[in-house]
């Protein structure tokens, strides 16, 4: 695997992947509506908007992988969500696929997921779950990564990303926190591991309160370093500050679920 194009390369994720898997593959490309604020002189940039095909067509061109980050990365209006996730994560796989792409990472999201009670461990083989448009967003890139590997050989891997930042900030995020480096990992199992022909893993680490069975990600080698419990006393310090959300502390994806949730007609 030698040219890498990220998509949604400016936002946060993408900035911290580009920053530790530089030197890993020798051509990487940033993509996104603006130009991240990081990029070097010479380093290849491409402008897209996922919602134009033609655009998107660009910014894969002469690629071998795609990590896909573009798209509205939380819960939104049908018209935001539609344009940014739906008709851009379409144009991302179509256009993958008429330049030859070898290999798609999607991210995915836990709120593909996140009606799953929070006593229920779940891996990945459980009907989708979505909380928010967002999450049915997420859920039909994960359908459309598995129609494009079964019909036109893409490999493509989903990531069904916790939350990624240095240290988990409450007590939800001591079970879908993700270290940086280890979402790295994943992305490099997605672009490399000779076997991935379409598959889903939690974008998880090592939390002993994780919600989530992630051995099939460990079947493909993924060793995660970062332990959510190690910060367990900062994360419920933050969490004591905040607002009772008694249908968010029920299900995994906490306020994604609270949210637009019409208590009078829910059984
Ligand atoms: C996500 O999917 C979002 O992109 C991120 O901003 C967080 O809200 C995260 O989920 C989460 O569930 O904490």
């Amino acid at each position: 695997m030698q040219k890498v194009v990220f998509t949604g390369a400016a936002g946060d994720i993408g900035t911290r992947l580009r920053k530790i898997l530089r030197g890993v593959y020798p051509h990487i490309r940033a993509s996104d509506i603006r130009k991240p604020a990081d990029l070097a002189a010479g380093d290849d940039f491409v402008a897209a908007d996922l919602a134009d095909l033609a655009q998107v067509e660009e910014a894969v061109a002469g690629m071998e992988g795609v990590v896909h980050l573009g798209g509205h990365a939380v819960e939104g209006s049908w018209p935001t969500i539609l344009n940014a996730n739906i008709i851009g994560c379409y144009n991302l796989f179509e256009a993958a696929r008429r330049a030859g792409v070898k290999r798609v990472v999607f991210a995915s999201s836990n709120h593909a997921i996140g009606f799953y009670p929070r006593s229920q461990r779940i891996g990945v083989n459980v009907t989708v779950r979505p909380d928010s448009r967002y999450g049915v967003s997420k859920a039909f890139g994960e359908a459309l990564g598995s129609l494009y590997a079964d019909k036109h050989g893409l490999r493509v891997t989903c990531l069904r990303i916790g939350n990624v930042t240095d240290t988990p900030a409450d007590e939800r995020r001591l079970s879908i926190w993700i270290k940086p480096e280890d979402l790295a990992q994943l992305v490099r199992i997605g672009l490399e591991h000779p076997d991935i022909h379409f598959v889903i893993f939690y974008g998880v680490s090592d939390n002993a309160a994780s919600f989530w069975d992630n051995s099939r990600a460990a079947h493909f080698g993924y060793r995660p370093h970062g332990r959510a419990e190690d910060f367990r006393a900062q994360a419920m310090a933050a969490q004591a500050k905040l607002p009772p959300d008694p249908v968010a502390v029920r299900y995994q994806g906490g306020p994604f679920c609270s949210a637009e949730y019409d208590a009078d007609r829910v059984q």
